[in-house]
């Protein structure tokens, strides 16, 4: 049998050897550092989900991702959310965090900053607030930068890379604020403008972040970005977890409550509580600290939404 080689022009990054081992050995040492920190913080790690009949619901389009076993359908994980809301309900600790694998088979995104099939660090902290969850971030980010800088110094060097240690607190805008001064395109806006990470606050997504009792239509969650271009680095949210509170939104959403009926029991039972989590993207983190213009560039095996998959 003949083949052609259509695929193998998307994997020059195999062939070239660039600066991988540079940009793995920094990969190595961020995870490392996040470790570190979370052992210091208490938090358990949890291993990942990869199928379960329910994931995350996503705000955007994306390609059903599911298997059939026996007589169940199965979803490939798109984040974690939901178990990490169940774990968190379920275990008496601070916090628990999961290196997870995603697979999210986008539509219609051209990006330089997205893969189908990525990597996020999800972290769900127990009773926590909003601005709770966001100084513990700070923190996390502020030693995994220090600690990096620290042990990368050649590898930095040779991908010509800077890392520039931001102070806490990170500045905070609203995204209703932003919207007025930008327009509909006010994220890729705000992240070509700010010399440092910032927060972006109050978006409405997905049913589990928690909306404001106070002010209806207005959200407990919560996006970091950096700063030059590179855009979302984490999102995340307060979590509502009342059986009523959860049906209406979904209902909201016109999402079927059929989807989530593990999770709608749990929540009916009162068996989840009140936390704060979020994730954050391991694969766009290293970009931005190996200063690359293509995510594809951080990792041996890309897969870029609208092309082919060579491995
Ligand atoms: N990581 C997000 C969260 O914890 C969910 C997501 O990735 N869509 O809220």
């Amino acid at each position: 049998m003949t083949h052609s080689s259509i695929l193998l022009p998307n994997a020059s990054h195999l062939r070239k050897k660039g600066k991988i081992v540079e940009i793995l050995k920094i990969q190595t040492e961020v995870l490392i550092a996040i470790h570190e920190f979370l052992y210091q913080e208490e938090l358990l790690q949890l291993m990942p989900v990869i199928v379960s009949p329910i994931t995350d619901p996503l705000c955007h389009p994306v390609y059903e991702a599911s298997i059939k076993y026996l007589n169940q359908r199965l979803q490939l994980t798109k984040s974690m959310a939901l178990h990490k809301q169940i774990a968190i309900s379920t275990l008496d600790v601070k916090g628990i965090y999961i290196v997870s694998p995603n697979v999210r088979l986008e539509k219609d995104i051209q990006s330089d900053n997205h893969l189908l099939e990525f990597s996020q660090l999800d972290i769900e902290l127990r009773d926590a607030s909003t601005l709770e969850f966001m100084s513990f971030m700070e923190d996390l980010i502020i030693y995994m930068l220090a600690k990096v800088r620290d042990r990368c110094k050649k590898e930095l060097k040779i991908l010509g890379a800077e890392i520039k240690i931001p102070k806490k607190p990170f500045q905070v805008y609203s995204s209703w604020d932003l919207r007025s001064e930008f327009g509909s395109a006010f994220k890729s806006q705000i992240t070509q403008r700010e010399a440092d990470l910032f927060w972006i606050t109050d978006f409405e997504r997905e049913f589990y972040d928690k909306e404001d009792e106070t002010r209806r239509g207005h959200y407990l969650n919560y996006d970091l970005y950096y700063p030059e271009g590179y855009g979302e680095a984490l999102s995340g949210g307060e979590r509502d977890y009342e059986y009523e509170v959860i049906v209406r939104k979904l209902e909201e959403r016109n999402q079927s409550l059929g989807d989530f009926v593990p999770y709608l029991e749990l929540a009916k039972a009162a068996m989840l509580g009140p936390s704060a989590g979020g994730g954050l993207g391991i694969e766009r983190l290293i970009r931005f600290l190996t200063k690359r213009p293509h995510i594809r560039e951080i990792t041996l095996f890309p897969k870029v939404p609208g092309e082919p998959i060579f491995l």
